[in-house]
């Protein structure tokens, strides 16, 4: 209920709403509307209440809340359900439960913070309180495993666009799954599975984002930065979900209906080691080499100093 008070607050953009007006749109009691719009100025959202006039929005709460995110996604999105949590050990760990128990595709596991945050091959991803966002997207697309790699690109071309709309800042792609501001990391994504030897059950997708960070232990203070440290002012980190959810959304469903091909060149746009010389590690070793590309698969392509092309599937690399 929350959720929809915070709605029609919102739909009325920046004018009064009536209390009568809001208890008939939602079936409940004045009194009732009066206790949703307490609980949500506890919740720090500013409430303007004026007699004969009704209830305005004025700024909203830097809190993150499953409410103020569900009153903003249309109610046809791709992501229905929105699992929120203020201290979880890592959303993946939930997003998995929320499978085992049935979850469907299209839900959204969002914490405020993450004790155990992790990266690829059970690195650390470090999440503070209050600072970032850190979510899952659990998905079950009719996509082969081998194609699944490609979703890591796509969520990439997600969070870059929605940087770019919501902060005004430009981002890079390092592949398979950093996102670099001023050359420094503020955002890694981490792909998850469960499959058949050939099909996806599920597919969990990792986000993490450093928004509002001012500093980061001094393992990560030479890689890591923050949008709100990039563009001198902090963000509205529900802004910046809603809005990955919604590019997300789309570039989803483009991709079921074209293919990865459609997906590809967006992520070009914004990747920044294209052309360049890199050095590739993988399970199998280390390559060096110029990175020619992504091939229609989302395959990185290597072509080293004898000339001879390599496939690289998964691996870091550094420019
Ligand atoms: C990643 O791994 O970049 C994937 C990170 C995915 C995090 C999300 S948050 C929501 C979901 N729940 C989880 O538990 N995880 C996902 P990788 O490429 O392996 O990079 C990990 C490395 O990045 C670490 O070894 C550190 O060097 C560095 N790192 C750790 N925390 C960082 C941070 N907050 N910002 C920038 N770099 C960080």
């Amino acid at each position: 209920m929350k959720a929809k008070v915070l709605k029609l607050l919102r739909e009325i953009n920046g004018q009064y709403i009536s209390g009568e007006k809001i208890s008939s749109e939602l079936s409940c009691s004045r009194t009732m509307v009066w206790k949703y719009i307490k609980a949500l100025r506890e919740d720090g959202y500013v409430i303007e209440a004026v007699s004969n006039k009704g209830y305005k929005l004025v700024s909203i709460s830097n809190h993150l809340s499953d409410h103020e995110i569900r009153s903003r996604l249309g109610n046809d999105h791709l992501f229905k359900e929105i699992s929120y949590h203020e201290e979880v050990e890592s959303t993946q760990n939930i997003a998995q439960k929320l499978i085992n128990q049935g979850a469907g595709s299209g839900t959204v596991v969002i914490a405020n913070e993450q004790t155990s945050g992790r990266g690829r091959l059970g690195r650390d991803w470090f999440s503070p309180k209050d600072k970032g966002i850190w979510m899952s997207l659990i998905l079950k697309p009719e996509i082969t495993l081998r194609e699944a790699p490609q979703l890591t690109l796509l969520a990439a071309v997600a969070v870059t666009r929605a940087i770019s709309s919501v902060c005004s800042i430009s981002s890079e792609i390092k592949w398979p799954n950093d996102i670099l501001v001023d050359g420094k990391k503020v955002c890694g994504i981490l792909t998850e599975m469960q499959a058949d030897p050939d099909r996806i059950k599920s597919v969990i997708i990792g986000i993490g984002i450093n928004v509002n960070q001012t500093d980061f232990p001094s393992s990560i203070a030479n890689i890591a930065t923050s949008l709100a440290k990039a563009r001198g002012e902090q963000v509205e980190r529900s802004e910046l979900i809603i809005q990955i959810l919604n590019e997300f959304q789309w570039l989803y469903e483009a991709y079921l209906a074209k293919g990865f091909s459609f997906i590809k060149p967006l992520w070009e746009v914004n990747a920044i080691s294209i052309g360049k010389k890199i050095v590739a590690t993988t399970a199998q070793g280390r390559l060096t080499g110029i990175a020619e590309g992504i091939n229609d698969e989302g395959v990185l392509i290597l072509r080293d100093d004898n000339g001879k092309v390599h496939h690289i599937y998964s691996g870091d690399i550094t420019i």
